[in-house]
């Protein structure tokens, strides 16, 4: 970001509520309003922290990950964009170049606005082609991503095609929900839905009980999904409840013990006070929007 940029940026600060920080490897935004505390990044549009006043945070974030220029964080909601784990061909490329899960989350967005409504902070970036994308054939879209605190935490992102021919792309908000104990919780709002299991060589599968509970490395993407997901936690005694629209995939994910070992940006317990579930359309549900066409996927995160 040059000075100019920075100085813009700077210019949507709204003191007591909302703060810009460069002094760090990256430039981090902190929300201090009447209903919550939060924080993202401007690298991205990484959301680290969101915590509703009278709760404990609601995000897990990695006490080893990386806040460095180019590297993902771990934790929070990463921003999922345009494919989902390893690059893989679709209808319009046969590429297969790029990092995992693509380049938005590691890309500068811009910061757009930041406005106050009654005691609700609305937030807008954006994200549009630049080197990096152009290199792996990215070279017309725009993202927009308005994230909203409050007692709920809403998260909107609006892609448009801004290309002369049909653009094909997966998306997901990668979100790491903070637990006491991921091996007690249960989540509810997958019974019927079938998932391809990564754990068990991308077989299809039916979640055939309305509760999941984790007894090991879980890495399912859920097609065709619509329901909200309930996440209860009995050590913390409380109930995240991540509702969506526009997505019809949702991934639950924890890495467990092994694969956590093997993580240089997780410390060797962290798996056990996270779940990922994901608000997304990826797989059969990726999306292909038309010339100048828009989709926009919103999930809502709240906790009682
Ligand atoms: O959403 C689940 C997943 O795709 C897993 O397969 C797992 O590897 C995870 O995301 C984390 O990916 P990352 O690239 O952040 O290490």
């Amino acid at each position: 970001m040059n000075t100019n940029q920075m100085a813009s940026c700077k210019d949507l600060a709204i003191p007591g509520v909302f703060a810009i920080d460069d002094t760090g490897e990256l430039i981090k935004a902190s929300i201090t309003t009447k209903l919550c505390t939060a924080e993202f990044y401007l690298q991205g549009a990484h959301l680290t922290h969101w915590q509703p006043h009278n709760h404990k945070p609601v995000l897990f974030l990695s006490d080893r990950s990386a806040f460095a220029p180019g590297k993902a964080i771990r934790g929070g909601v990463p921003i999922i964009f345009p494919w989902f784990g390893a690059r893989t061909a679709t209808s319009q490329s046969n590429r297969t170049d790029g990092p995992a899960h693509g380049f938005a989350r590691t890309a500068d967005w811009q910061l757009l606005s930041a406005t106050m409504t009654d005691e609700l902070l609305t937030v807008k970036l954006t994200l549009v082609a630049n080197e990096t994308s152009r290199a792996l054939g990215f070279e017309h879209f725009q993202l927009l991503y308005t994230i909203t605190f409050g007692r709920e935490l809403s998260l909107e992102l609006t892609v448009e095609n801004s290309s002369q021919t049909p653009l094909c792309f997966a998306e997901a908000f990668h979100t790491y929900l903070f637990v006491q104990d991921a091996a007690q919780v249960k989540l509810e709002g997958l019974k019927g839905c079938y998932y391809y299991d990564k754990t068990d060589g991308f077989q299809r599968k039916l979640q055939e009980q309305s509760e999941l509970q984790l007894s090991g490395e879980t890495d399912r993407p859920y097609v065709d999904t619509a329901a909200a997901i309930n996440l209860h936690d009995p050590r913390l005694n409380r109930r995240i409840t991540v509702s969506k629209t526009n997505s019809s995939t949702t991934v639950i994910w924890n890495p467990w013990a092994e694969l956590t070992g093997k993580m240089a940006d997780m410390s060797a317990d962290s798996w056990k006070q996270m779940v990922c579930v994901e608000t997304a359309n990826a797989f059969e549900n990726s999306i292909t929007l038309a010339p100048g066409e828009k989709h926009t996927m919103s999930a809502c995160i709240s906790v009682e």
